[in-house]
């Protein structure tokens, strides 16, 4: 016997926002947020929202074409997931700065690169806390 279902998830999948630990000899770049108003001013690990049919890390390394106009190689997940509005999550991965010098071309006004004693010196958004926590102790040495 065939029987087709046609299941209404209630829980439809997120939409899921790639954020990178990026790093660079021994510094870890944090990322001003310029908009929305409510997020205005706080730091966070830059990165986008997926776009259909993507894979995270290729829209990892747009996204940071797009934002900083650099070019970026995407290492290792960060374990976990972290929630932000209703129906998204964040993920981060590391990645490693192969060429440019990030600028804030698009949803920034200020960039910093922290060594490890200096990651509480910004005031981080809450949801990436967690994952700046983590890329920390994975920070290399340079
Ligand atoms: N976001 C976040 N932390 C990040 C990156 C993004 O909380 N490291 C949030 C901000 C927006 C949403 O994800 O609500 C989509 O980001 P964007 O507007 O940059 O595409």
């Amino acid at each position: 016997m065939t029987e087709r279902t046609t299941e209404t998830p209630r829980h439809p999948a997120p939409v899921v926002v790639v954020a990178g630990a990026l790093y660079d000899r021994g510094r870890l770049l944090a990322a001003r947020r310029s908009a929305p108003a409510d997020l205005a001013g706080r730091w966070e690990l830059p990165g986008g929202k997926l776009e259909p049919g993507e894979g995270p890390e290729e829209a990892l390394v747009r996204e940071l074409r797009e934002e900083l106009g650099v070019e970026v190689e995407p290492g290792e997940r960060i374990p976990g997931e972290w929630p932000l509005k209703p129906g998204y999550v964040l993920r981060v991965w590391t990645a490693r700065l192969l060429s440019g010098e990030p600028r804030p071309l698009e949803d920034h006004d200020e960039l910093r690169w922290l060594s490890r004693s200096e990651l509480d010196s910004v005031d981080w958004l809450d949801q990436d806390r967690p994952a700046v926590a983590e890329a920390g102790l994975r920070l290399p040495e340079r």
